[in-house]
């Protein structure tokens, strides 16, 4: 099973993504998601300039020797760049050696650990009446589990809230919340912090009144926050029960957490924007977070996350994939496949994907009843249209930033 055809497919059904095909001399092809939101083709450049000629002729059997072949001897290790294109080449691998073997690539990593994935949505609104349309909006598709995004008062726009400029944006399609804008610059927003975390607690209060408690809700404050600040947040919402409170600072200071933890017993997720175990060390070790929020496509691969989630077993520390729309369906399948067999699964991001990507992307996973299933289908269960993905050329887009009140940039 010689690898001896590799391309990367760039198609912008609805939005952009980047996947790598791999064809073995015998005829099987195996798919990989490389997308990165608003760098797309950075990726697009290190997979064609550096990757794709050094696979050609490689054993496609060898997932882990070219795992840590790709990952050693580029010698500049890890970055985004580097490990959303090891996770392309890894994924495709997986789908191969899925197909191969005639067997869906969960039946691979040891079979099922369960029989569904719980999943949560993304619910949001400007205002409170918004915001409660939008939840039971996703109760009514299904979903068992839902993040609540608000609008600030005195805050233009605001991470998370699906808005008419996006929808306009993405040519009328509806995302429950796609930050990319198409343009050639990023969309400018404004930040309080102040005003959101006197705003978001009441939020919460409004909506465990009209929904009760048993929903389990979740947040994200989306690199936000000092680690005062984030512990204070925390601190608010315990009365609300939530399953978790995201990403309250910015991912680099790993002892932040220390702080925050100290402070409230509010589950807390991070890592969406971690690239490698080694970005968990010190807070898997001390057990400073509650789920890990790594996407397959992000972090080096089914081999690589597999490996950050049973060092987190160690520690009762859950997955949480990051599965928003920049996750293609390729991507969102490989979560699947591994959440599905892990022992320590916590719950699955699922954001539904627009009709044109589904038709780009075919897939035979299932959403039934709030939980997700890859299926069974040998490999990964998703084949790529390339003639489809041709119609839909690149668009520039860019993820939005952010500005506090006097003009200095914030964390977005
Ligand atoms: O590309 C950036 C998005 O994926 C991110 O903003 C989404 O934070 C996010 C989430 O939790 O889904
Ligand atoms: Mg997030």
């Amino acid at each position: 099973m010689i690898i001896d055809k590799a391309e990367v497919v760039v198609t912008s059904p609805d939005r952009n993504f980047v996947t790598l095909k791999l064809t073995t001399d015998d005829g099987l092809t195996g798919i990989g998601d490389a997308t990165l939101n608003g760098r797309e083709l950075a990726v697009v450049s290190y997979l064609t300039e550096h990757v794709v000629p050094l696979l050609l002729g490689r054993d496609a059997h060898r997932i882990e020797d070219t795992w840590q072949f790709l990952y050693r001897s580029a010698y500049w290790r890890r970055g985004p760049v580097t490990m959303a294109a090891i996770a392309a080449v890894d994924m495709a691998l997986w789908d191969i050696k899925g197909k191969a073997a005639g067997m869906p690539v969960y039946q691979l990593l040891g079979g099922a650990s369960r029989n569904g994935l719980l999943a949560y949505g993304h619910a949001s609104g400007k205002d409170l009446p918004e915001l409660f349309d939008s939840v039971r909006s996703h109760q009514e598709q299904g979903y068992r589990a839902i993040r609540i995004q608000t609008g600030v008062p005195g805050l233009k726009s605001i991470y998370g809230i699906a808005s008419n400029a996006t929808y306009e944006a993405m040519d009328g399609v509806r995302y429950d919340h796609e930050p990319a804008q198409r343009g050639a610059r990023p969309a400018e927003e404004d930040w309080d912090t102040r005003s959101y975390l006197r705003h978001v607690p009441g939020v919460f209060e409004a909506v465990r009144n009209e929904f009760g408690p048993e929903l389990p809700l979740l947040h994200d404050a989306h690199h936000r926050l000092t680690p005062i600040q984030a512990a204070q947040l925390g601190k608010s919402l315990e009365p609300y029960d939530l399953f978790w409170l995201e990403d309250v600072t910015p991912a680099e200071n790993q002892e932040a957490l220390r702080l925050v933890r100290q402070h409230t017993t509010t589950p807390l997720a991070i890592g969406e924007i971690f690239n490698t175990v080694w970005d968990y060390q010190q807070i898997i070790r001390e057990q400073l977070i509650d789920y890990v929020r790594s996407a397959v496509t992000h972090t080096g691969g089914i081999s690589h996350l597999r490996r950050v989630l049973d060092y987190a077993a160690q520690y009762q520390i859950k997955s949480g994939m990051h599965g928003p729309t920049d996750i293609s369906p390729v991507g969102m399948a490989a979560a699947m496949h591994l959440g599905l067999s892990i022992h320590n699964f916590g719950i699955q991001e699922y954001m539904k994907h627009g009709a044109k990507t589904d038709e780009v992307f075919r897939q035979s996973f299932t959403w039934t009843d709030g939980f997700l299933h890859p299926g069974d289908a040998p490999g990964l269960g998703v084949e790529l249209d390339v003639d489809e993905a041709g119609k839909y050329p690149y668009v520039q887009a860019y993820l939005p930033f952010n500005r506090l009140a006097d003009g200095t940039v914030h964390d977005w």
